[in-house]
This record gives C-alpha cells, structure tokens and sequence, in this order.
C-alpha cells in the first residue's frame, strides 16, 4: 500500500545517547586520559578524533562501545521514545528502527534488541531493522545523526532528515538538506510534509 508513510528512525544519536554514554564509560574507565567534551565533539566518528588527538586513545574508546552493557545502559534522548511511540499511532504510518550494528558482535546486536523491548515496548521487536547498509532500506524519511549516509545505492527511496547533534550541529548549512533540531522541532510537519 503506497498510500502509508514510511518513517525509519536511526538509534544511536537520535533516540539513544551514543555520546553521553561514551564520554561518562570513557571517563571512568580511563580518569587519567584526556577527553572530548560533548561541545567540542567534531565530526560522526568518535574513534576518529579521538584518535587525531593521541593515536592509542583510538582503540581505547573503541573498547567502551565493545564492552558489554554499554549499548544497552544508553539513556533515552528527550522526547525521542515518545516521538517514536506518538508516529507509530498515526494513520497510514510504519515507523521502523533502522540502525547499523558495530561490527564487533558480542553485544551490541542483542542489547539493541533488549534497549527498544525496554523502551519503546515489545511491540517494537517487529519493527527493528539492523542493517551496515541503510541505502538498500527503502522509505519515505530516514531521521539520522550521520550527515552521509552512503552505501551500495547511490540514489536512496528515502529523503535523509539529519537529527542535530553535538558532532554535527556546527557543520555549514546544507539547503539540500532538512535538520531536526531535536524531538522538540516540527517531526509532525516533516512527515506532514512527505503525505502529498
Ligand atoms: O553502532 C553505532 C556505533 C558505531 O557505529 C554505529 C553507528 O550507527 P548508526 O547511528 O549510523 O546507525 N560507531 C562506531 C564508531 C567507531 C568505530 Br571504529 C564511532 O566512532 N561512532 C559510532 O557511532
């Protein structure tokens, strides 16, 4: 049924706090090594500027998201469990979580799995899709954090809503593409907008 909108809602960055929960692993992990403030965060890959900083704190920060329990103890961003919950309830809506697991498997496939039962609700199981590639998903919106979003499809079904965050919200203002500023911003009008 083309007449139903199809939402897909990144996870890390923009229902989970990916960072917040890094940076406070990290620091108690690590309490004598420098860090990067959320404020002074720059570009999607944590690994990567932590590495520009001192090239063994790459691995180290690696080690937090490997480490069992830190996907599944990331707090919820404000209003995005709710937004989720709200869109699922329209009229003529699929909402479905699309994110890329880490490769290194142990836990974070499961703890995904675990966090949305948890806090989106059992329901919600039926709606996860994991994949590396999100070019090969089809939909109407993918709401994501990552300003490129590339894979084996160079022409997506979906327009890309960049979900603002500490690693992209100085990034130059992209007129080709739409933000949401947080789960506070106009979510309603977006989708609103892609209903014809
Ligand atoms: O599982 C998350 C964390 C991981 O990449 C995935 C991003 O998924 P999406 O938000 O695109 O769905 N991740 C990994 C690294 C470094 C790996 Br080396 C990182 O710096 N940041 C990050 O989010």
């Amino acid at each position: 049924n083309n007449r139903r909108l199809r939402v897909l809602v990144d996870m890390d960055g923009v229902i989970a706090d990916f960072e917040g929960g890094f940076l406070k692993k990290f620091k108690a992990r690590y309490p004598n090594e420098p860090f990067i403030s959320l404020e002074h965060r720059r570009g999607f890959w944590v690994s990567t500027q932590y590495g520009d900083m001192r090239s063994d704190l790459s691995d180290k920060a690696i080690s937090i998201w490997e480490s069992k329990n830190f996907f599944m103890d990331l707090e919820p961003l404000p209003g995005g469990v709710e937004a989720v919950k709200e869109m699922s309830k329209m009229e003529n809506t699929d909402v479905f979580i699309c994110t890329s697991p880490i490769k290194h498997y142990s836990y974070c496939p499961y703890e995904k799995y675990a966090w949305i039962e948890k806090h989106l609700g059992p329901e919600f199981l039926e709606q996860i899709i994991l994949t590396r590639d999100k070019t090969i998903v089809t939909g109407d919106i993918l709401i994501d954090d990552k300003p490129d979003i590339l894979g084996v499809d160079p022409n997506p079904s979906w327009e890309h809503v960049l979900f603002t965050a500490c690693h992209n919200k100085h990034l130059p203002a992209n007129p080709s593409q739409r933000r949401l500023l947080s789960w506070a911003d106009d979510w309603r009008a977006v989708l609103a907008s892609k209903r014809q």
